[in-house]
């Protein structure tokens, strides 16, 4: 069946370093979902709402940018990062967002600001079109639902 919704939505959810270990260590900081489960959830949810989600982790700041740079030109219309530690050390990552002219909503899992004060500063966030910190992996799925919701109402 056709999807009758106006735009199309196509999300790219981006997982930087270490988050590929999610669910195996720190439960009481990153909750006890591995990767596999998030992305699995995530796919559940943005089918039912007719979007196309794409995920990729990377423990790479390189291949990281490499993925940013090539949802310019494959009709990503949204990316949903979380760029773990990258965040507070990258400008390359901050540059790469900022020639993507799509919606950005950066995520973590922890409440960052309650953490060490190295934590406290992203570099994405200067882009980012909204920012989620301290649902757990809840707040990949409020920012599906924020990137949807903007879709329809449209
Ligand atoms: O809270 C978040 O989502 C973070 O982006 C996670 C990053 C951290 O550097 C940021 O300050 C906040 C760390 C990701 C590492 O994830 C692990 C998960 C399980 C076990 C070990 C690492």
């Amino acid at each position: 069946m056709s999807d009758t919704r106006a735009e199309a939505l196509k999300v790219l959810v981006l997982h930087g370093p270490n988050l590929n270990l999610l669910g195996t260590r720190q439960p009481e900081i990153y909750g006890g979902e591995t990767l596999v489960d998030v992305n699995h959830a995530l796919e559940r949810r943005a089918e039912a709402a007719g979007v196309t989600l794409a995920h990729r982790q990377s423990n790479h700041e390189g291949e990281l940018i490499d993925a940013i740079q090539a949802a310019r030109n494959d009709a990503t219309t949204a990316i949903i990062i979380n760029p773990a530690a990258y965040t507070h050390t990258s400008v390359a990552i901050l540059d790469a967002l900022n020639a993507f002219d799509g919606t950005v909503i950066e995520v973590h899992i922890s409440n960052v600001h309650q953490r060490e004060a190295f934590r406290h500063h992203s570099y994405v966030s200067m882009r980012a079109d909204g920012v989620i910190a301290g649902l757990g992996t809840q707040g990949y799925h409020a920012a599906l639902d924020a990137v949807v919701a903007a879709r329809d109402a449209a």
